[in-house]
């Protein structure tokens, strides 16, 4: 297979100034003619032009107005190579391609009646001869033409400039972009849409327009997403400083869609998952994720689109950095704690086993073979924690002297992440070299950590280690540069003021550490006693810590630490060491044991009247089965499973009443609402909900809660609980809900996420019955995240059988799907990545799936890579 390295990078030889596009639009074929000016950058001799194209039927090519002969030119299955150009000339090609074909939902593809396109990474290509690379900008100038009727909007980036008719029932509009943009943020949509409009009036006075674009029967499912735009909007004015470029912005939403949202300039075309909600469709959940990913995508305008990335190596100066963006924008709108504890949990579960698995990889990777296997949680989730590090490191106001030094220096340009750390040193004068480690390291770094007090001299003694793992592409690990969130408590709870040995005075509660060696040791004077010491405040680094925590110190800490991210860690240390222990008992036949400190905490926590409900209910979501197994040398699906079972059961049965009690507390019987206090009750009320189903009582209040409900949020909660206990009425409960929702996708995906996500091994039967249920469909990747990507990744003892049912039920979707969505097939096939860390017999079972799929031919590049490296 052919690898790129990021080490070959080149420029390319020539200057685009110019580019004029032409589509003459039909489901069937539509005609795409590309003109551009082009002018020779080398020094030297003028060399060919090289463009790349894939799955383009060639009609023509004329250089200088001159048809070119077989000969002048070279076209393979991925470019075009025109050989004598002059030092400047244009270029006019011609090709014809066919949206309804394409399955891959790259380049131009059919979405229902719409035509949409999807660029990035590579799929400018496919739509006509391009050097399709970030670092190649120009300006478009984009026609559309086609049938008036059947498309109605014709919509591109920038802005319309002329319009008109055409006859025969047609009709053209003409875009222009003012600005220069790279070929994976261009965009087209074509069709009979809807929009709802709303404005925004900029800091300095630009009016923007506003507009969602969606099929006629989703128009009452986009209020939330233009507030959530505007909301946008008026955020990076007001925290970054950023303004809004152009005067009219565009979504599209659309049910076909690989990815989550992408943000082609002024033209954000978006997967209606993150775009559509009402109260009964959508829950609390859907809508923080959707204010997020418009943010997101918002964001991208500047940080990705006005500076861009130079290769696609540099991935993470745009993600990371626009994930990092888009978690404070959710931090500053809604609750900071508990946005930080989601964003913790989501790193831990699933970053740090990719960083431990076949496709470890750095931030900023040295090498791929398909960059759409690159759109990761390492790249984006742990760019954006390097990202946050920089800002712990620098404070807000070093930070955004960084990003207007990034931006004065890089606007209108295409550059890499040494660029940005470049930015980030010089506008504070401070070395960053060390930091700049965390893009070319993979792996998670271990952090261990020793104490020793002496009551003495008052003096509190902390040891910090670190050590990052060999990973499956790099064995050598250096030393990175680790900022250290530190409190000391006393044993009442109490914050002691900290002093480190050799300095004045003590000055604050909370501290960073710079860890930068690999091992350092800090000494705290005037130490009243011995301290209960709060480590890795705010999740300060994505490292993994070690700390032999006595369980009083947790309860301490889990009751009166300052700090959110350690509370909440201190009761899923509580309750992972209650699930660990009891693992164990299992595996030894031993019987299993209700652990009191973790019902003691579980007693405070609700009776907990102060902290806000949100941030209760993360605390008392158990430790998920995947996080515990990925704690484990080798996972123990079954012992897991039984133990956090059991767990969840006996805090359910001797905390019934004050569950009961938090419960019908927030069962007020008041009408939806969505105000941040209610979005708070509602999840506080459904994970006590979650524990009670176990008992009879709480059946009682699912099956009430579903029959009442007036949102979705409510109503998934109570169905959940029905389904996953297989409690009396769980089956009606689910024709029901199907028979209410048969016509809406995005509410099926759920009905079908429910359902594959069932614990136990009989579940890939109804996966199979799903497979050909009337509303799923694998052309739709909506559909195949809900039903197999749900149940490969969600659903441990499902997908981990040991009759290996659920091994080859994925399998064989994934080479049904290879062919049509690679992409997409990919994302699946990397539910194997951990089969090396399973017991004997489920490892053979999953290798002979790999090994099958591996075999197949044809096989994409998209999944060879990723079985490729599973098996290596
Ligand atoms: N650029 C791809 C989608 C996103 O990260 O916004
Ligand atoms: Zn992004």
């Amino acid at each position: 297979p052919k690898i790129v390295r990021r080490e070959d990078y080149t420029p390319y030889p020539w200057q685009i100034t110019d580019l004029r596009l032409r589509f003459e639009i039909d489901h069937r074929i539509t005609t795409v003619t590309a003109e551009m000016d082009l002018a020779w950058l080398g020094d030297g001799e003028v060399g060919a032009i090289r463009l790349d194209g894939q799955c383009l039927e060639l009609v023509g090519v004329e250089l200088d107005g001159r048809p070119l002969r077989a000969g002048e030119y070279t076209v393979d299955a991925d470019s075009l190579v025109i050989h004598e150009p002059a030092r400047e000339c244009s270029l006019r090609t011609q090709v014809r391609i066919r949206p309804q074909e394409n399955t891959a939902l790259e380049g131009l593809y059919a979405s229902g009646e719409f035509l949409l396109t999807q660029c990035e990474a590579e799929g400018f290509r496919k739509i006509t001869y391009f050097p399709d690379r970030p670092d190649v900008m120009t300006n478009y100038e984009v026609t559309l033409e086609a049938d008036r009727d059947r498309y109605p909007v014709l919509l591109s980036n920038g802005n319309a400039v002329e319009s008109g008719d055409s006859g025969d029932g047609r009709h053209w509009v003409r875009w222009c972009d003012p600005f220069r943009k790279p070929a994976y943020l261009f965009a087209l949509v074509a069709g009979r849409l809807e929009h709802v409009e709303d404005r925004f009036t900029t800091r300095s006075g630009r009016e923007v327009t506003l507009r969602i674009y969606v099929e006629p029967q989703n128009l009452d499912k986009c209020a939330y997403a233009m507030g959530a735009l505007i909301r946008s909007m008026q955020w990076d004015e007001e925290r970054f400083g950023l303004e809004y470029d152009l005067d009219i912005y565009n979504i599209v939403a659309t049910d076909d869609f690989n990815m989550g949202a992408m943000e082609n300039k002024s033209l954000n075309i978006f997967n209606s998952k993150y775009v559509l909600a009402r109260p009964d469709t959508a829950t609390d959940m859907d809508y923080q994720s959707i204010e997020g990913v418009i943010g997101h995508e918002y964001f991208h305008n500047w940080t990705g689109n006005r500076v861009t990335c130079r290769d696609w190596f540099q991935l993470t100066l745009k993600e990371g950095l626009t994930v990092f963006r888009d978690q404070e924008f959710t931090s500053d709108m809604q609750s900071r704690a508990v946005k930080r504890i989601q964003d913790v949990r989501d790193l831990r579960t699933r970053q740090f086993p990719e960083d431990a698995g076949p496709m470890s990889h750095p931030i900023r990777p040295d090498r791929y073979q398909e960059i759409n296997n690159f759109y990761t949680m390492t790249v984006y989730q742990k760019g954006a924690a390097v990202i946050r590090m920089c800002h712990t490191l620098l404070g807000e106001e070093g930070f955004q002297k960084g990003m207007r030094l990034y931006f004065e220096r890089h606007d209108g340009a295409a550059v890499t992440c040494d660029d940005f750390i470049a930015a980030m040193a010089d506008a504070n004068g401070v070395d960053l070299d060390r930091f700049g480690r965390w893009y070319s390291q993979s792996g998670t770094p271990e952090v261990r950590v020793r104490t020793e007090y002496r009551a003495d001299e008052g003096r509190y003694i902390v040891e910090l280690e670190q050590q990052t793992p060999p990973t499956h592409d790099q064995s050598e690990k250096q030393p990175l540069l680790i900022p250290f969130g530190i409190g000391l408590l006393t044993p009442e709870g109490a914050e002691i003021p900290l002093r480190l040995d050799g300095e004045e005075a003590a000055a604050g509660t909370s501290r960073l550490l710079v860890l930068d060696e690999r091992e350092q040791r800090f000494e705290f004077v005037d130490v009243p006693c011995r301290p209960v010491p709060s480590l890795l405040r705010d999740f300060s680094a994505p490292v993994k810590l070690t700390y032999d925590y006595a369980p009083e110190d947790l309860e301490v800490l889990m009751r009166h630490d300052t700090d959110a991210f350690v509370r909440w860690e201190a009761a899923q240390l509580l309750a992972q060491r209650a699930i660990m222990n009891n693992r164990q008992a299992f595996r030894e036949g031993r019987e299993m044991q209700p652990d009191a400190g973790l019902e003691r905490a579980f007693q405070a926590l609700l009776s907990d009247r102060t902290t806000d409900p949100a941030q209760l209910a993360e605390t008392m979501r158990l430790p998920g089965e995947d996080y515990l197994g990925d704690l484990m040398a080798e996972v123990d699906v079954d012992g897991l499973h039984a133990a956090r079972n059991f767990t969840r059961t006996t805090l359910a049965r001797s905390l019934e009443n004050e569950f009961l009690r938090v419960y019908d507390l927030l069962d007020d019987g008041a009408a939806y609402n969505d105000s941040g206090a209610s979005v708070a009750r509602r999840s506080l009320k459904n994970v006590c909900l979650g524990y009670l189903a176990d008992l009879p009582s709480g059946v009682e209040r699912a099956q009430r809660q579903f029959r009442a409900s007036d949102n979705m949020t409510d109503t998934v909660a109570a169905l959940r609980a029905l389904v996953h206990r297989k409690a009396p009425g769980h089956r009606e409960a689910l024709e029901q809900f199907e028979k209410r929702w048969a016509s809406d996708p995005l509410v099926m995906d759920k009905w079908f996420v429910l359902q594959v996500t069932c614990p136990g091994a009989d579940t890939v039967e109804r996966v199979a019955e799903l497979l050909d249920h009337p509303a799923f469909s694998l052309s739709n990747p909506n559909k195949v995240r809900s039903v197999v990507g749900a149940f490969a990744m969600l659903n441990p003892t499902g997908f981990h059988a040991d009759s290996g049912a659920g091994y080859a039920q994925v399998a064989d979707v994934v080479l049904q799907l290879d062919s049509r969505n690679p992409q997409v097939a990919a994302r699946i096939a990397s539910a194997f990545n951990g089969w090396k860390r399973y017991d004997e017999s489920r490892r053979s079972l999953m290798r002979a799936q790999l090994e099958r799929i591996r075999s197949a031919s044809p096989l994409s590049a998209d999944v060879g890579e990723i079985v490729g490296n599973a098996l290596d």
